[in-house]
C-alpha cells in the first residue's frame, strides 16, 4: 500500500489534489498538521475531575505513577475506555429509541407518513418478544412491540429483553461474569457514575461494566434499530446501487442525505419520486432529481431502494469539493462541522435536520415525524432552488462503480436454500469442508490518519484470496463499493478457488454488504443462526470468525469492538491502542476476556499483522473444532482439472446450484 497517498479511493486522491491545487483545506490536511497527543491517545491522560488534568507517564509509570487522587494508571485508562463504550452506546441508543417512538407515533396513527411495511418481520420480532400477534390488528402488534422496546431504555432491573437472542452458551458466559445489561440508559448512566473522581478503580471491574453496557449497544440499541427500521421499511434484499464521486449528475438536481437516521431520508426519497417534484426541477433547468447518500444513512436507503453512495466519512469533504452537490442535508453522527465552512467556498447549501444537532453557519430545517413529508419536501425543493445557483467551481470528478448491497441475515438464509428450505446449513458445510475458511466481518470507520479506506481495500483482497467470506457494514461497505469490490465479478477475479466455488454456486459477491453501522448486529444474528444449526461452534465464541474494523476513529466503533469480543468473537481494530500505556488494560482485554469470552479485542496498527493475526485466530478455531484443516488452493478449478472423480464431484456439488454446497466434504 502506497503510503503517501491521502485517500487509497481513486476519485477521493484526485479531488483531495484537486483541493491542494486551490488552497483548499481537509480533514486530510488538518490530520496532517493535528498530531495526536500521544499521552492522550494511549489512555494515560486523566481529565475526569479539575485536581487535573494528570498526564500519568514516565519510565515506570504502570508501577509508579498517580494521579493527584492516587489513581494508577490501569485505573485511568480502564476508566477512559469505559467513557468511550458509554458514548459510543449512547450514540447507537439513542438513534435505536427514536426509531422506537417512531414506531409508536407510526402505529397510534400519530406519524402518518409512516407504517408498517415489513409485516413479516414485525410478526417475527413480536414472537421474540412474547407479543401475542395472530389475528390482531397489524398496527396494535406494532404498538406492543414499540412499548416493549421502550421498557428496554429505562429497565432498572432484569435482563435486556433480546439478550435470549443469543446462543444458549453464550448468555450462560455472560450470567456467569455477570455482565448482562438491565436497561440501556441504565448501563451507561452506571457507566459515568462509576468512572467519577473517586468510585469505581479496578481495571477489571470497570471493563466488565465496560463489556455489559457494550451487550446493552450490540444485544439493544443496534439490534432494536435494525429490526425497527426493517419492519417500518422492509428487510433489505440484494439491490443494485453504484458507488463514489461519479454519481452526482451534472444536468440534474443533486441532494444528498448524509448522517444516520432512516426516517427523513425514506420519505425524502418518496418525495424525489413525486412528478410534481421533478416538474419543479424541470422549471429551474435541470433534468430531474438525483439522490444520494453519505455514510451510514447512506447505507440506509442504499440497501432498500438502489440509492447510490458517495461513500464513507472521509468522503464528505470531497463531496462538496465536486462543485455539484446542490444541497447537504445531514442529521446525527459522523458529521465534520467542517463542511459548513467548506460549503461557502462552493454554492452547496448544508442543512441540519434533527434536535440533538446543529452547526453554526447551516440553514437549519428540523425534522418532526409528524410533519415528515412536509419537511422533507421543503428540503427537496430547497435542492431544486438551490440548482440554479450551480456554478463550474469545484473538481468535477466522475467516477463510479457498480455494486450490490442489502444483504440481511434473512436473505442470506433465503439464498441459501430458498423460500422453503431456507437455512444456513450450506454455509456451514462449507465452512466445515474448508471451501471457505472463515468469516470476517470488514467494519468501522475509514480514516485520514492511514492512507483512507486503503486498509479495508488491503483486507478485502486478501482475505477472499484466502477463502474467507467477508461481511461488511458501514464505512468498511463503503470502502468496498466505492472500490468497485461489491460485486459478485469480485469473486470469480480474486476470490480464493473454494470461496469462488460457493459465490458462483450462489450467485453472491464474496463480500457482503450488510448495511450501516447498527447492522452490525446482523452479524450477531447470523453467527448465531450458524451456531443454532449445527456442525461448528454451539455458542458463538469458538467460530471461525473475526471481526476487523482496520481504520476505526469513533467511540462507536469502540462499542461496537467491545460487544463483539463479549459475545465470542476475536476483534482487531486498527491504529495506535487507547489503552496502550496500561499492559495490566491491554493483558484484560486479549487474555482474559478469551478465556471468559472467547472473544478478545486487539489494537494492530500494521495490515499485514492485522491480516496474519484473523488468519491464525480462524484457523485455530478450526482446530478446536477438529474440522479439516484449511487447505488453499484446494477446491475450485484446479481440482475441475485433476481426474474424472473429482468433476464428477464438483458437478453434484457446487455447480448443482444452491442445495449443492449443501454436500459437506467427506
Ligand atoms: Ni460506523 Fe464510523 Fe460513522 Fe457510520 Fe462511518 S465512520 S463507527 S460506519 S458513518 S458510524
Amino acid at each position: 500500500m502506497d503510503k503517501a497517498i491521502k485517500s487509497a479511493g481513486t476519485s477521493a486522491e484526485q479531488i483531495i489534489e484537486w483541493g491542494t491545487e486551490h488552497k483548499i483545506e481537509t480533514c486530510f490536511d488538518r490530520a496532517e498538521k493535528m498530531k495526536p497527543c500521544p499521552i492522550g491517545e494511549s489512555g494515560a491522560c486523566c481529565r475526569v475531575c479539575h485536581m487535573g488534568p494528570c498526564r500519568l507517564v514516565g519510565k515506570n509509570a504502570e508501577e509508579e505513577a498517580r494521579g493527584v487522587c492516587g489513581a494508577t494508571l490501569s485505573t485511568v485508562a480502564a476508566r477512559n475506555f469505559l467513557r468511550m463504550i458509554a458514548a459510543g452506546t449512547s450514540a447507537h441508543s439513542d438513534h435505536a429509541r427514536d426509531m422506537a417512538m417512531t414506531l409508536l407515533s407510526a402505529a397510534t396513527g400519530e406519524a402518518k407518513d409512516f407504517k408498517i411495511t415489513d409485516v413479516k418481520k414485525l410478526y417475527r420480532v413480536a414472537d421474540i418478544l412474547q407479543i401475542e400477534f395472530e389475528g390482531r390488528p397489524v398496527n396494535d402488534v406494532a404498538k406492543d412491540v414499540a412499548l416493549k422496546f421502550i421498557e428496554d431504555f429505562g429497565r432498572q432491573k432484569g435482563e435486556l429483553n433480546y439478550i435470549k437472542r443469543a446462543p444458549k452458551k453464550t448468555q450462560d458466559r455472560w450470567r456467569k461474569w455477570g455482565i448482562v445489561p438491565r436497561g440501556i440508559d441504565r448501563e451507561v448512566v452506571e457507566a459515568m457514575h462509576r468512572t467519577n473522581i473517586g468510585v469505581d478503580h479496578d481495571p477489571d471491574h470497570l471493563l466488565s461494566q465496560g463489556l455489559r453496557v457494550a451487550l446493552a449497544d450490540g444485544w439493544g440499541g443496534c439490534m432494536v434499530s435494525s429490526d425497527i427500521t426493517d419492519i417500518l421499511f422492509g428487510t433489505p434484499h440484494p439491490v443494485k446501487a453504484e458507488a463514489s464521486f461519479g454519481i452526482f449528475k451534472e444536468d440534474e438536481v443533486n441532494l444528498v442525505v448524509h448522517g444516520h437516521e432512516p426516517t427523513l431520508a425514506e420519505i425524502i426519497v418518496d418525495v424525489t419520486y413525486d412528478p410534481k417534484m421533478i416538474e419543479y426541477a424541470k422549471s429551474k433547468g435541470a433534468k430531474g432529481i438525483n439522490l444520494g447518500g453519505m455514510c451510514c444513512t447512506a447505507n440506509e436507503i442504499l440497501m432498500r431502494h438502489g440509492i447510490p453512495t458517495a461513500g464513507g466519512f472521509t468522503n464528505q469533504e470531497l463531496g462538496v469539493m465536486t462543485g455539484l452537490i446542490d444541497a447537504l442535508t445531514v442529521d446525527v453522527q459522523c458529521i465534520m462541522p467542517a463542511i459548513v465552512e467548506l460549503s461557502k467556498k462552493f454554492h452547496t447549501k448544508i442543512i441540519t435536520t434533527s434536535k440533538k444537532a446543529m452547526i453554526p453557519g447551516a440553514v437549519h430545517v428540523e425534522y418532526e415525524e409528524h410533519h415528515a413529508r412536509e419537511i422533507a419536501e421543503k428540503i427537496v425543493k430547497m435542492a431544486i432552488d438551490n440548482f440554479p445557483n450551480r456554478t463550474k467551481k469545484g473538481s468535477h470528478i466522475t467516477e463510479k462503480f457498480p455494486l450490490i448491497a442489502g444483504f440481511s441475515h434473512e436473505y442470506i438464509e433465503y439464498m441459501q436454500g430458498g423460500r422453503w428450505r431456507a437455512s444456513f446449513r450450506p454455509l456451514n458445510d462449507a465452512i466445515m469442508a474448508g471451501r471457505v475458511r472463515g468469516v470476517v466481518g470488514l467494519a468501522g470507520c475509514d480514516n485520514p490518519r492511514v492512507p483512507s479506506t486503503g486498509l479495508h481495500k488491503y483486507l478485502a483482497i486478501e482475505l477472499i484470496k484466502n477463502d474467507v467470506l467477508i461481511v461488511s457494514t458501514g464505512c468498511g461497505s463503503a470502502a468496498c463499493g466505492t472500490a468497485g469490490y461489491l460485486t459478485p465479478e469480485m469473486a470469480l477475479e480474486n476470490a480464493g478457488p473454494g470461496l469462488r466455488e460457493v459465490c458462483e454456486a450462489i450467485g453472491i459477491p464474496p463480500i457482503l454488504h450488510l448495511g450501516a453501522c447498527v447492522d452490525n448486529s446482523r452479524i450477531l444474528t447470523i453467527v448465531t443462526a450458524m451456531a443454532a444449526e449445527g456442525g461448528l461452534s454451539d455458542e458463538i465464541g469458538g467460530m471461525p470468525a473475526v471481526g476487523i474494523a482496520p481504520e476505526w476513529m469513533s467511540e462507536k466503533a469502540i462499542a461496537i469492538g467491545c460487544y463483539f469480543a463479549a459475545s465470542g468473537v476475536p476483534v482487531i481494530f486498527g491504529g495506535e491502542s487507547p489503552v496502550g500505556a496500561s499492559n495490566e488494560v491491554t493483558k484484560i482485554m486479549t487474555e482474559v476476556w478469551f478465556e471468559r469470552f472467547m472473544g478478545a479485542l486487539h489494537f494492530e496498527p500494521d495490515p499485514e499483522k492485522m491480516l496474519a493475526m484473523a488468519l491464525d485466530y480462524i484457523d485455530k478455531a478450526r482446530e478446536m473444532l477438529k474440522l479439516r484443516k484449511y487447505e488453499p488452493g484446494k477446491f475450485g478449478a484446479e481440482r475441475v482439472l485433476m481426474d474424472m472423480a473429482a468433476r464428477r464431484e464438483i458437478k453434484g456439488s457446487a455447480h448443482a446450484g444452491v442445495g449443492g454446497i449443501n454436500e459437506s466434504e467427506s
